[in-house]
């Protein structure tokens, strides 16, 4: 991978972070996974105008059209127990991109879709390698949007809110529990949220320090959910 020196797209990406660009492959998350197995070095990040086989979560699909949005994955070698955290940074990362690229505040959906009002802007898809390094992916709409979707507007650059989100990542503290918990519309909402086994409904109160979502239902009970779909409700 190419380094900090401006590569093909003429750019000079923030110190650190080994970024290739390229027109078009599947998915850059495939890649990347792929890449991490075969050595690639921590902070690879490859980024693409155009995916032929995008990869949303549960093999969900993520559409862009060529050359239109932000379609990048990064490989972190340092991910230890948790994974999610990964995502947890990206997704903060990603937020402060959109605001100071096109002044676009975004908030944070359990896990990790970047909403404006309740229109998703990004998505997050992170990944463990076999040999343990963890890839996120993220897709951000940036001039284009699918109906019922939020884009930041047709001014703007995918590489540069990728260059963006490179210098807030590197800007984060060790520590984003507290950075992450104010970005997340969905706690004090009421939620219903599908998981693989159900579907749970109540409030949605706290995330606990394995990154789940804690929901207490209309009996009481609390649920630590780590996987599924959530709706607000209100
Ligand atoms: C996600 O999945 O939101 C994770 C998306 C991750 C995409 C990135 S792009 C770079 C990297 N390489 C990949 O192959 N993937 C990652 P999920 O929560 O399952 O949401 C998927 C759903 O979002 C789809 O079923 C559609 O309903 C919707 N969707 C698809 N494309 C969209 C878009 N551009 N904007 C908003 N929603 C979209």
């Amino acid at each position: 991978m190419s380094g900090n020196r401006p590569n093909a797209s003429g750019r000079a990406w923030p110190a650190g972070w080994h970024v290739e660009h390229v027109a078009e492959t599947t998915s850059t998350n495939n890649d990347l996974v792929s890449a991490a197995e075969h050595g690639a070095a921590d902070r690879s990040v490859l980024v693409a105008d155009y995916q032929t086989a995008g990869r949303g979560r549960l093999d969900r699909r993520w559409d862009t059209p060529r050359a239109s949005n932000l379609l990048v994955s990064i490989l972190f070698r340092d991910a230890g127990e948790h994974p999610w955290l990964m995502s947890q940074r990206v997704g903060l990362a990603a937020i402060g991109a959109a605001r100071d690229i096109a002044g676009v505040e975004a908030g944070l959906k359990w896990p990790n879709d970047l909403l404006v009002g309740e229109q998703k802007l990004a998505g997050i898809l992170a990944q463990r390698a076999a040999d343990g390094s963890v890839v996120v992916g993220i897709g951000l709409n940036v001039r284009w949007a699918p109906d019922g979707a939020a884009m930041l507007g047709d001014d703007h650059d995918p590489l540069e809110v990728l260059a963006s989100m490179l210098q807030h990542l590197d800007a984060l503290p060790d520590d984003v529990t507290e950075l992450y918990r104010r970005s997340l519309v969905t706690l004090g909402k009421r939620v219903s949220v599908e998981t693989p086994r159900q579907t749970i409904t109540g409030t949605a109160t706290g995330v606990d320090d394995d990154g789940r979502l804690i929901v207490l239902d209309a009996c009481g009970l609390s649920h630590h959910l780590d996987v599924g779909d959530v709706i607000h409700l209100r």
